[in-house]
């Protein structure tokens, strides 16, 4: 594959094939760099004194972890002055995050998980930042963060592009702007993201699935059945073995499905069933939805398209199906019966 730079598929995706203009091209790339700037500050681990906890909770009453408050100041850091934004959205914030009036607003809304899998932070595992791209409506109030909540809440569909990081023996990136799915991995010596995935597909078919089965006995039944299938391998219904796969972190489990297949799933279960779910639909579920429907494969709750969803709430929660088309589709259709 030819060492295209971010910038320059960029600017194909831009000049050639007019999928995308200059300020989500400007956006796509600013988020990038903030992403290598992640990438350094836990690159240092213990060295760069940023593990450990944070001493304070997000929204979402998980105990935030320094690399969490970093990455998120960081994205907002990067992102707030350049002229391309409406406001921010993220996992750590309770509400969005509104361009200060000495920068020009944009025409886009920006979502992210500036750090996912921040459990594994502390024992040197794969963790990643995702993010999410939306038009900002014509005449939303972004007069103050309160009002601004009403400008994200737009189902996944309306998505302009989407992507996550990996951080990992390589720091990956991972994205789409509606025109298939294409991978990066950061060059540190030239010191910028060089392509080395283009029109990523996810195989159809699997053996392979990925879920924490420490929550089995929470699961709904339909659920229940899909897994317990699954074990019995050649010797039950489905005639084959299974191999399962958790890492914990959604970005390194989806990324594996992206590179080989698999199905990723993390249902509704009877304890978070108040909360809505595990997983947050706006700066996970969808983006994550986005690029594996892209690279061919789907995306559901068990019971609806997850890009269908219209949202109630930015820090909305769901249950997540996602990876290997024929097997999602099968994990679905029992949902169903
Ligand atoms: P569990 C990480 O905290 C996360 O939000 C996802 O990245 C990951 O898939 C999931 O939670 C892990 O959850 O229950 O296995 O700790």
């Amino acid at each position: 594959m030819s060492q295209r730079t971010l910038a320059h598929y960029l600017i194909e995706e831009q000049r050639h094939k007019g999928v995308i203009n200059a300020d989500l091209r400007f956006l796509i790339e600013v988020v990038s760099r903030a992403c290598q700037a992640i990438s350094v500050a836990i690159g240092k681990g213990g060295l760069g004194g940023a593990l450990g906890e944070a001493g304070s909770d997000n929204v979402q009453g998980e105990a935030q972890k320094k690399l969490d408050v970093l990455s998120n100041d960081i994205l907002l850091n990067a992102n707030e002055w350049g002229g391309h934004l409406a406001a921010m959205a993220s996992e750590e914030m309770d509400l969005p995050h509104t361009i200060p009036h000495r920068y020009p607003q944009g025409e886009y809304l920006l979502l992210f998980d500036p750090l996912d899998g921040s459990s594994n932070i502390d024992v040197n595992v794969s963790i990643g930042t995702i993010f999410s791209v939306l038009k900002c409506p014509d005449g939303a109030d972004l007069s103050s963060p309160e009002a601004a909540e009403a400008a994200f809440l737009q189902a996944g569909t309306s998505q302009v592009a989407a992507g996550y990081t990996v951080y990992g023996p390589t720091t990956l990136l991972v994205l789409t702007v509606g025109d298939g799915v294409v991978s990066f991995t950061l060059d540190r010596e030239q010191g910028g993201f060089v392509q080395t995935g283009e029109a990523m597909k996810i195989p159809a078919d699997t053996s392979e699935f990925s879920i924490n089965m420490a929550n089995q006995r929470f699961w709904e039944a339909p659920m229940q059945r899909y897994v317990s299938d699954m074990q019995l391998g050649k010797d039950g219904p489905l005639g084959k073995d299974y191999n399962m796969r958790w890492v914990g972190s959604m970005v390194a489990d989806v990324h594996r499905i992206v590179t080989r297949g698999g199905i990723f799933m993390y249902p509704m279960d009877s304890k978070m069933k108040e909360k809505g779910g595990k997983l947050r639909l706006m700066y996970e579920a969808n983006p994550m939805a986005m690029i594996v429907e892209q690279a061919g494969g789907a995306a559901t709750t068990g019971y609806e398209r997850i890009l269908e969803i219209v949202p109630g709430k930015i820090h909305q929660r769901c249950a997540v199906i996602m990876g290997s088309k024929n097997e999602v589709d099968r994990a679905t259709a029992m949902h169903k019966v």
